[in-house]
């Protein structure tokens, strides 16, 4: 009886896996381009059961170099070489034992070469900005039916509040009035994560899908439709990528594709009732990101910095794992192939692990030389993010990563601006002393200076001071950086995160159906605002194209009478940006600066038109900021 029992049941496990069809659920990329340097391309096929498939094309031009079989049964790593293949339709047989199936699989051809791509540079000013707060076009994608719980409430600071991606497309006009050259937002990516236990989504730093636009933030269609018209603009588009961690919604996290796709997995073990018997914990990172170049770090403080997770929602994917890495890298490429970005911001960057990082940085160099990426390097010393740029001396590999972020530029500047200016360490001293260690930098004008962000106190903190507001943009606009502007400060947009980070990401004014206030438009700003917009765009304006600002050499001199003095000069042009740095009158003594004045008689100011004589002494009013031209 039991043998029968055993027949009955074999038959019908071999009948019903003959008639349940070879099932792919989803293929990353999703398409791919022929022509590229490196002619190697990952296809992670995703399906139950795939993983024991065996795969063949005879597409021209084609080769299957290699399946990798990982430890879950429903992925399978089909690894291609393309170097001989046109574009067209590919087609992929799979065959799992007596199941087939195939597939058609688009190789596109490329828009440009590599090279063509410009990325952005020190001739461009970023302003950053974050979609969900920006600007909404449409009130349609605010509920998408299907996705995880979150609530459009605009009055809660840590909701969505309904921005998206034709909000933005909508404004372009007013970027190119202000005068910035290139737009940074926060991430559009899928983030179906829940809006729950104070974890929020509306910032999209927690990817639930690399290859797709978040359907509350617009469509992939969209998202390069909106690139198209900012190009056709004048404005380059940065895109905002993690490849740190993704969200804890990601189908890794359900169904790992192998036990090290993820640091620290045994979390999600754990929180699946089971023990832990691998002793991989969950651990969150220590945030300290010093570990990663100090040459006494231990191993445990390492192991803290780059394998802990960010938050517990948020996985971290180990990019020790090549197949990861490789995820990641052709992640990044296809965006610049399908929608044409013109940069990449990448989020948490030390925290990721450096060598797969710089193989990431390697590659895309080689496919776009002239292309940019920036890191954020979250450390205050010059010396730290200086050892991040590409070709540093400082550290033991290069990292190939052209822009690091001036966090020293922008912490001492959070201290000067409560500061009088003195004869040594205060005030403006702290940003003459912190330009000192540019010596660090390979290259000085491919770091990206700011004085607000997303994820800082916003300049004005709660209060309104814009004579020292000008006093930073000044500066920020004018030395060798590239520099990034938050959206709102050109309209005195202030607030801190001591309550909550929504804090400083509030509404841009005018962006959302029924506000009152319209800060888009001359007559809907305040006289306050209007004057803080008009300085800036004026400034941003005089800044575009502006050889002595992009190429001229910088002298600064130590502050002498409180008052700070930078040069830039170049083919015999110089602009002279003087801050008075205290709330008294100050006297400039015009002799000190000979060096960079000559015999030089008069001057422009290039934010109010009026002319100095400078062949005498300037008499400066309370924190006055002037920027001369000569
Ligand atoms: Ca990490």
């Amino acid at each position: 009886m039991k043998k029968i029992l055993l027949l009955f049941t074999l038959i019908l496990t071999v009948t019903t896996t003959m008639k349940a069809a070879l099932k792919i659920d989803r293929i990353d990329p999703t398409d791919w381009y022929v022509g590229m340097q490196n002619p190697s391309l990952q296809l992670m096929v995703y399906g139950p059961g795939i993983g024991s498939a065996e795969v063949t094309t005879d597409y021209p031009g084609v080769r299957i170099d290699s399946l990798v079989r990982v430890d879950s049964p429903n992925y399978l790593l089909v690894y291609l070489n393309l170097s001989g293949a046109q574009p067209g339709e590919m087609k992929l047989q799979f065959k799992n034992g007596r199941q087939k199936k195939v597939v058609s699989y688009r190789l596109k051809s490329r828009e440009k070469a590599g090279a063509a791509r410009q990325g952005f540079t020190n001739a461009d000013v970023l302003y950053m900005l974050m979609p969900d707060r920006f600007a909404s076009g449409s009130d349609a994608n605010d509920q998408i039916k299907g996705m995880n719980n979150y609530v459009v409430d605009r009055s809660q600071p840590s909701l969505r509040h309904g921005g998206d991606l034709e909000g933005l497309r909508q404004h372009l006009d007013y970027f190119v009035e202000l005068g910035v050259t290139a737009l940074w937002f926060t991430p559009v990516l899928e983030n179906n994560s829940p809006d729950n236990n104070g974890f929020s989504t509306y910032h999209g730093y927690a990817t639930t899908d690399y290859y797709k636009v978040d359907p509350r933030f617009g469509t992939n269609d969209e998202y390069r439709r909106l690139v198209d018209e900012a190009h056709q603009h004048g404005l380059k588009v940065v895109m905002d990528m993690i490849f740190n961690h993704c969200g804890f919604e990601h189908p890794w996290v359900k169904d790992m594709p192998s036990h090290d796709w993820i640091n620290r997995p045994g979390w999600l073990k754990e929180s699946k009732g089971s023990s832990d018997p691998t002793g991989t914990s969950f651990l969150q990172t220590s945030y300290k990101l010093t570990p990663v170049v100090d040459p006494y770090a231990s191993e445990v403080d390492k192991r803290e910095t780059v394998e802990g997770w960010f938050v517990p929602t948020m996985p971290d994917l180990n990019q020790k794992n090549p197949h990861v890495m490789t995820y990641l890298i052709q992640n990044s490429i296809w965006w610049i192939e399908t929608v044409d970005i013109d940069g990449i911001r990448m989020d948490t960057y030390p925290y990721a692990d450096a060598k797969g990082m710089a193989r990431w940085m390697k590659i895309l160099d080689e496919e776009y030389p002239n292309f940019n990426t920036v890191g954020e390097t979250w450390v205050t010393e010059p010396a730290y993010t200086a050892a991040w740029q590409k070709n540093s001396k400082l550290s033991e590999e290069n990292s190939y990563l052209k822009t690091v972020m001036d966090f020293s530029f922008f912490e001492k500047l959070s201290q000067a601006k409560n500061e009088e200016t003195d004869a040594w360490w205060n005030g403006l001293n702290r940003i003459y002393n912190s330009f000192v260690y540019d010596f660090l930098y390979p290259n000085p004008s491919s770091v990206m200076a700011f004085i607000d962000n997303h994820d800082t106190d916003r300049f004005l903190g709660n209060g309104c001071d814009s004579l020292m507001l000008k006093q930073a943009l000044a500066l920020l606009l004018t030395v060798n950086r590239i520099p990034q502007l938050y959206y709102g400060t050109e309209i005195l947009m202030n607030g801190t995160k001591e309550v909550t980070d929504g804090n400083v990401r509030k509404d841009f004014p005018g962006g959302f159906p029924n506000d009152s206030h319209n800060a888009f438009t001359k007559e809907g700003r305040t006289k306050a605002e209007q004057q803080m917009f008009q300085w800036t765009s004026r400034l941003l304006h005089w800044r575009q194209g502006n050889e002595v600002i992009i190429k001229g050499k910088q002298t600064q001199f130590i502050p002498y009478n409180g008052i700070y003095v930078i040069a830039r000069q170049y083919k015999g042009h110089t602009a002279l940006t003087i801050l008075n740095g205290t709330t008294k009158h100050a006297i400039m003594d015009i002799k000190r600066y000979t060096e960079v004045i000559g015999d030089t008689k008069r001057a422009k100011d290039i934010l109010t038109g009026h002319y100095y004589d400078i062949s005498k002494d300037l008499e400066l009013r309370p924190r006055q900021s002037v920027i001369l031209e000569y």
